[in-house]
């Protein structure tokens, strides 16, 4: 399903998405590896593409995940379009060859395949995953409810009707465990985690699940307010910035924090575009710059991560 430039202006199915997954990897066999992780709740596969510059160093590695709420539509767009990006100008770009030459990126562009199919066959507004919620005729768990941090309390809900519902305990979802299971396994590698969501414009850190500060609170603050002057200067775009639990709202159960506490010490969450007006209808046309404003703040982000 490949028509030029265009490709990655548009969103796409499900299917496409594992169509272009296959294809990139056989494509460019020298920086990409794919990686299955697991399966959703319907069986569908999660696949990580890694991408590995040419050069051979002893590596750090960066983690993104999109489209863990299935109506996030601009989300797996992000993905694919830095995985399009990093391809491309690798050797280009000065910002994307480093990252490249000192980590490995690891890329789950749609981590709630189920979800994302749902959204275009059924209904579009949906956020959760399709699991079959024990007791109840309402389906589906909140992924980024269902991680063990503050697992459950305020700001998520017990009752499976909802669509913050944090599943029948920690990591009951087989999206979730085969997230955690891979990152508890690369722990000492993967220095930065980010989550990609939509809509509302904000660059997000720990914690999430509390108002407590982490202790590198100010250099996070510092990173996500510098990523915001440049996506304002070069975009004209504002962007919200600061712990998670006092820009957004209390959201327990969510991934950052988990990989916060796991030891990585750089996590994120990015709300893409807009601040409301199409909010998760984010027309195709406005791809682009949505795209290039996250891709701006993931390599000031990930730069200091590899300075540090
Ligand atoms: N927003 C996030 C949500 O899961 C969030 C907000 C950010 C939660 C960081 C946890 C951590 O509710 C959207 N749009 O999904
Ligand atoms: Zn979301």
């Amino acid at each position: 399903p490949r028509s030029g430039g265009v490709f990655y202006e548009r969103y796409h199915s499900l299917e496409d998405i594992y169509y272009w997954i296959n294809k990139t990897n056989q494509d460019h066999s020298d920086m990409v590896k794919v990686i299955l992780i697991g399966s959703s709740s319907e069986k569908r596969p999660l696949y990580v593409i890694k991408l590995s510059g040419r050069r051979n160093e002893v590596k750090r590695a960066m983690w993104i995940d999109c489209g863990i709420h299935a109506r996030e539509w601009i989300a797996p767009a992000f993905c694919m379009w830095f995985v399009k990006y990093a391809l491309a100008f690798y050797n280009r770009n000065s910002e994307i060859t480093e990252m490249l030459n000192k980590m490995d990126i690891y890329i789950l562009t749609v981590m709630n395949p189920d979800g994302y199919k749902y959204t275009w066959t059924t209904d579009r507004m949906w956020r959760k995953n399709r699991s079959v919620n024990k007791d109840s005729d309402c389906a589906g768990v909140d992924l980024n409810r269902n991680f063990d941090a503050n697992w459950c309390t305020k700001g998520a809900s017990d009752n499976p009707c909802d669509p913050t519902y944090c599943g029948q305990f920690p990591e009951s979802e087989p999206e979730t465990q085969a997230v955690a299971q891979f990152l508890r396994s690369h722990k000492d590698k993967i220095k930065l985690y980010l989550s990609i969501h939509s809509y509302s414009q904000m660059l997000l850190f720990p914690y999430s699940c509390s108002y407590d500060e982490v202790p590198n609170h100010n250099e996070l603050q510092e990173l996500v307010k510098e990523a915001s002057t440049k996506i304002r200067r070069y975009y004209g775009n504002n962007y919200k910035y600061g712990a998670a639990a006092k820009t957004i709202y209390l959201a327990p159960g969510g991934s950052d924090d988990w990989a916060y506490n796991l030891g990585i010490k750089y996590s994120f969450t990015f709300e893409l575009q807009d601040r409301g007006r199409y909010g998760f209808l984010l027309p195709p046309s406005f791809i682009p710059q949505a795209c290039n404003e996250a891709l701006l703040a993931a390599k000031i982000i990930a730069l200091h991560v590899i300075k540090k």
